[in-house]
């Protein structure tokens, strides 16, 4: 087993700051995404969508998308119960989930993509996009 990670990167990041809250330790292979490592067919073959974080099992299945990691380890290790446990709680961390990714990371993404000096390099920046999203992660 091991994780196609990107320090760097924050969706790859969640999965790690999930897995120090368990207390579980995986094997990390860096994939520089700057250099389009993720974009190449070795990893495409794994992910057709080139996007890290990937978790690796030992049969060759490749699972992707940060949050489908963390329930892989969540069902392996369920406690600490990060998901919640109560049908309550496990439905208020799938709200704030859906909030924090539709509401907030699309936005502050969207200010990092188009308007950082680094992001520049892998994608064609649209300058106007920045105020807007800017405004909307703030409200
Ligand atoms: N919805 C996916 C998003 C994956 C994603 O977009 N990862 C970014 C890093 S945070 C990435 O790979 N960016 C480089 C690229 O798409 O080429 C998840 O939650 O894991």
């Amino acid at each position: 087993m091991k994780i196609y990670d990107y320090t760097q990167a924050p969706n790859p990041r969640r999965v790690r700051v999930f897995l120090a809250e368990k207390g579980i330790s995986v094997p990390y292979e860096q994939i520089d995404i700057f250099q389009r490592d993720n974009r190449k067919p070795p990893f495409l073959a794994k992910n057709p969508l080139g996007g890290i974080p990937v978790l690796e099992l030992d049969d060759g299945t490749h699972i992707a998308e940060s949050i489908a990691i963390c329930r892989y380890f969540e069902a392996l290790h369920p406690e600490p119960a990060l998901f919640g446990s109560s049908a309550g709680e496990q439905a208020m961390v799938e709200m704030w989930n859906r909030r924090v990714e539709l509401n907030l990371l699309n936005a502050i993404g969207m200010v990092w993509i188009h308007g950082n000096p680094m992001t520049a390099k892998i994608v064609k920046q649209i300058p106007e996009n920045v105020e807007p999203a800017r405004k909307r992660a703030a409200a």
